[in-house]
C-alpha cells in the first residue's frame, strides 16, 4: 500500500484523510502542530472504515520522522482566511509556516510528490518548491481544479446540464485575476458560445458567472465565516494524488512550474499539466486567443507582483 501524509489535519487535512481512506488509495499519516488534531482525526476515520470494510491504515502526529518516505505529501499547514480577508492577506504567516513544513519533509521524503494547497497558493507552493529543493516536476499546486470545479458547477446550474458533462477548466493564478476560458467551454461537446446564439443563456449572465467563480472562496467564507472551503480543495487534492498514484496521465489545471512555456520562466502559474507517475510530466502550451492572453499576463503579473512581496519578507527566496 502507497503512503500519503497530510501536512496540515483541519478541515481540508481531515476531509483528504477520510476522501483517500474511503477511495482505499493509501495508508495515511496526518501530521500537524496541534498533534491531537492530527491523533483525534486519524483515529475516528480509521475507526469510520470498520463500517464498511475499507482497508487503510492512518495514524496521526506532530513528528517528521513519521511521515518519513511517503509516496504522496499534501500541505494544507497554514492559516485560512476570515471574511474580508483575502488570499494575498495569508502571505506572511503562510510563508513561515511553509518553510517549517519543506525543512520537515526534505530529509524524511525526498522522493515524495508534494501537493501544496496552502494560500496564498501560486506563491507558497513556489517558495515550497524553493526551501524544499525537490524537483519542479515533484512540486504542484492545487487551485485550478477547485477553481474549474466552481466554474462548472454554476455552467450546469444555468444551462441544467448535467456537471459531468461540462468541459471546461481556469487558467493563471489562484485569486480575482483567474481566467476561466467560456471559449473552450463545452457542454455535452456543445460549444458555450452556441447556447448564447441559441438563447439558452446570455453574455451578461455568462460574465456574472466567471465573476461568482472568481469570487468562489469569498462567497463559502462569508457563510461559514470561520474558515474556508474544504470539500472541494479536498476532493481536487485527492484527484492530483490518484493520477500520480495511479499513473492515470490526466490532464489537469495545476499550478506548475513554468520553465519557457507560455514565454514564462521560472514561475508557478495555473496551467494544464499531464499527472504521473514522474510527477508533471508534460505542461500543456495553449494556443491562446487575445482576451485570454490579455487575461494570462495580467494574472500572470498578479503572481509575479506577490512573489516579489515574498522575496521582501523573505531574500532568501531570490
Ligand atoms: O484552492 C486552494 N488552494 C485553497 C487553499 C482552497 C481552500 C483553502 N485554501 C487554504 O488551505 C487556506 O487558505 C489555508 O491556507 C489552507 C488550509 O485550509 P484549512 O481550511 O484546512 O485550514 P485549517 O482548518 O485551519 O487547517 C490548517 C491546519 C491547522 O490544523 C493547523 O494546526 C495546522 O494547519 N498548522 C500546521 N501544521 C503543521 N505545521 C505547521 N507549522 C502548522 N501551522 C498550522
Amino acid at each position: 500500500m502507497k503512503k500519503i501524509s497530510l501536512i496540515g489535519a483541519g478541515q481540508i487535512g481531515g476531509t483528504l484523510a477520510h476522501l483517500i481512506a474511503i477511495k482505499e488509495l493509501a495508508n495515511v499519516v496526518l501530521f500537524d502542530i496541534d498533534e491531537g488534531i492530527a491523533k483525534g482525526k486519524a483515529l475516528d476515520i480509521a475507526q469510520s472504515l470498520a463500517v464498511d470494510g475499507y482497508n487503510v491504515k492512518l495514524s496521526g502526529t506532530n513528528n517528521y520522522e513519521e511521515t518519513k518516505d511517503s509516496d504522496v505529501i499534501i500541505i494544507t499547514a497554514g492559516v485560512p482566511r476570515k471574511p474580508g480577508m483575502s488570499r494575498d492577506d495569508l502571505l506572511g504567516t503562510n510563508l513561515k509556516i511553509i518553510k517549517q513544513v519543506a525543512e520537515g519533509i526534505k530529509d524524511t521524503s525526498p522522493n515524495a510528490f508534494v501537493i501544496c494547497i496552502t494560500n496564498p497558493l501560486d506563491v507558497i507552493v513556489m517558495a515550497l518548491q524553493k526551501y524544499s529543493n525537490f524537483p519542479k516536476e515533484k512540486v504542484i499546486g492545487m487551485a485550478g481544479i477547485l477553481d474549474t470545479s466552481r466554474f462548472k458547477h454554476f455552467i450546469a446550474e444555468e444551462l441544467n446540464s448535467e456537471i459531468k458533462n461540462v468541459n471546461s477548466f481556469v487558467l493563471g493564478g489562484h485569486g480575482d485575476t483567474m481566467v476561466p476560458v467560456p471559449n473552450r467551454t463545452t457542454i455535452n461537446s456543445k460549444p458555450l458560445n452556441d447556447f448564447i446564439k441559441d438563447g439558452s443563456t446570455t453574455q451578461e449572465r455568462i460574465d456574472s458567472i466567471i465573476d461568482r467563480t472568481r469570487k468562489g472562496g469569498a462567497e463559502i467564507v462569508k457563510f461559514l465565516k470561520t474558515g474556508s472551503a474544504f470539500y472541494a480543495p479536498a476532493a481536487s487534492g485527492v484527484a492530483m494524488a490518484e493520477s500520480y498514484l495511479k499513473n492515470q496521465k490526466k490532464t489537469l489545471p495545476c499550478a506548475a512550474c513554468l520553465n519557457g512555456e507560455y514565454g514564462i520562466k521560472d514561475l508557478y502559474v495555473g496551467v494544464p499539466v499531464i499527472i504521473g507517475e514522474k510527477g508533471i510530466e508534460k505542461i500543456i502550451e495553449l494556443t491562446l486567443d487575445a482576451d485570454e492572453q490579455k487575461s494570462f499576463q495580467t494574472s500572470i503579473d498578479a503572481v509575479r507582483e506577490l512573489f516579489n512581496a515574498a522575496k521582501k519578507i523573505d531574500p532568501s527566496l531570490t
